[in-house]
């Protein structure tokens, strides 16, 4: 969860999603009796067409109000994933509010069916873009330069046909959040072999108005959403392949102004925004590549202060292989905590924040190899964040429930469809737990495996 602190103690919700074309083209609107169509559509069966859908969110707690964090997943130009879990404010996304019922023992899903995509899917990200209770998706497609949003609705299936924006190019990370304090979910979004930030800003129907382009001088890559200025409204920062990350000051009228920018020290992968040492400002982790160790991947955390400047701490000073990284609080101190899996040691590291900067790790080794992508939520409703973790050129998910007492236990896997490499979670379906959703090999179609328990 890239925790962006909001105000006061509610989290924002942001997700990675899409870019977006600077042609505005806004989501095709739907006429009443198209709408109708639609839910009749998804209500009758469609025999085939089977919508599937994936949304990372996280249960994520800060301070004692216990709000969702919705995780993105991004793919980086690179061949590797970079997946944040964002915490959100929940009452900015509605759909998001988990109410669940009893906790469960035991964990289960059951077995997975697929939605068919449009074109071959780069990116999928989670938000609530028409105000109902079921997690939206959006999906930024490899080569077409489009973005889909598709609808939640019911049982874990979405609405016929989804909502088709053409964009100014293919996008290479993106979160959602509300930047213009109307409840609406946005879109901030980074254009691959760009340079710089766009931004689109949701009407709360599932449409978009056009978009806004913030330049930088650099060839951003990354997008990261949190309060870094600590004035209660939200900032971006845009992470360049040329190892800058450039600060992007929010008015909180949906606007923003590039303010600074200072040198990361190694080209980004993956990135997260958090609050670490309890002040004001939203700090981020990032994994990069370790310029003064060849092409080992290291996770650090960059600290915010009151002077505007940032100071990293590596959180790994041995190689590590970092793949993928997530924010959460595991322990339920309030406190951030983050969780980065390595490809070669097979494991995933909780490095558990005590609030003032300072982490301890505990380590969880997997059973087989190469954990590729890791998704956080509380699966079981016991107010834990449990994890779910991919392994590289495998149909499974291996599923790790958290006890609350620093235990991780694996506790069952998750049959996919086919080889993900990007995993989030989203409330699909009625029961109000956390469902899962994966996308297939060449990005085809995504397969949804719905929570059971
Ligand atoms: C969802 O409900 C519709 C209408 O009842 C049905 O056609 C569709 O197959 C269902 N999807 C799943 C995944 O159960
Ligand atoms: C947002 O606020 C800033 C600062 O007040 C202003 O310069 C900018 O024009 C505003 N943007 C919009 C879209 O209203
Ligand atoms: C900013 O504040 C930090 C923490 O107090 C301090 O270490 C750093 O030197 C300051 N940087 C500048 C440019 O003032
Ligand atoms: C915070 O960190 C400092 C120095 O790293 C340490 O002395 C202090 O005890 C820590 N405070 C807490 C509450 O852990
Ligand atoms: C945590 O709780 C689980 C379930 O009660 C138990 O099996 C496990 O041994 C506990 N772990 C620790 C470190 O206490
Ligand atoms: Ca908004
Ligand atoms: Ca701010």
């Amino acid at each position: 969860m890239s925790a962006t602190v909001h105000p006061s103690n509610d989290v924002e919700s942001t997700t990675d999603v899409l870019s977006t074309s600077s042609t505005a083209v806004t989501g095709r609107k739907l006429s009443r009796s198209q709408k109708v169509l639609i839910i009749v559509g998804c209500f009758v069966g469609l025999g085939l067409i089977i919508t599937v859908i994936v949304v990372p969110i996280v249960v994520k707690r800060q301070g004692s109000s216990s709000s969702l964090a919705s995780s993105q997943t991004t793919m980086t130009s690179v061949d590797m994933l970079d997946v944040t879990l964002f915490t959100s404010s929940e009452t900015s996304m509605a759909a998001h509010v988990v109410t669940p019922g009893p906790p469960c023992e035991t964990l289960t899903f059951a077995p997975s069916f697929t939605r068919n995509l449009e074109y071959s899917l780069r990116l999928i990200a989670t938000g609530n873009f028409n105000g109902d209770k079921y997690t939206d998706l959006v999906i930024f497609y490899l080569l077409e330069n489009t973005m889909e949003i598709l609808f939640g609705c019911t049982n874990g299936s979405f609405e016929g046909q989804g909502s088709l924006r053409t964009l100014e190019g293919a996008v290479s990370s993106a979160k959602i959040a509300d930047f213009n304090g109307d409840k609406h979910a946005d879109i901030a979004m980074i254009y691959l072999l760009d340079y710089g930030l766009s931004v689109i800003l949701g009407d709360g129907t599932g449409n978009f108005g056009s978009e806004t382009r913030y330049p930088t001088t650099e060839d951003s890559n990354l997008v990261a959403v949190g309060d870094f200025n600590g004035d209660s409204l939200l900032d971006i920062i845009v992470l360049s392949l040329t190892e800058k990350v450039a600060v992007f000051v929010g008015y909180g009228n949906g606007s923003f102004s590039m303010k600074t920018s200072f040198s990361l020290g190694g080209e980004p992968m993956s990135v997260v925004a958090g609050n670490f040492n309890g002040d004001k400002y939203t700090d981020f982790a990032v994994i990069r590549r370790d310029d003064t160790n060849g092409m080992q991947m290291t996770a650090s955390i960059f600290l915010t202060y009151a002077n505007g400047t940032f100071q990293e701490r590596k959180l790994f000073p041995r190689d590590h292989y970092a793949t993928a990284i997530a924010v959460e609080d595991f322990n339920n101190d309030k406190y951030m905590d983050i969780a980065v899996t390595s490809h070669i040691h097979h494991n995933v590291i909780i490095i558990l924040g005590d609030g003032n900067g300072s982490f301890t790790e505990q380590i969880i080794n997997l059973p087989r190899s190469g954990p590729s992508v890791t998704d956080a939520g509380d699966f079981n409703g016991d107010n834990y964040i449990d994890l779910i973790i991919s392994h590289l050129n495998s149909d499974d998910l291996s599923v790790f429930r958290n006890y609350g007492n620093g235990s991780f236990e694996k506790q069952m896997t998750v049959k996919t469809m086919n080889k993900p490499t990007h995993l989030i979670h989203g409330i699909f379906n009625d029961n109000n737990r956390l469902d899962i959703i994966s996308d297939c090999a060449f990005g085809d179609c995504i397969s949804i495996n719905l929570n059971t328990c």
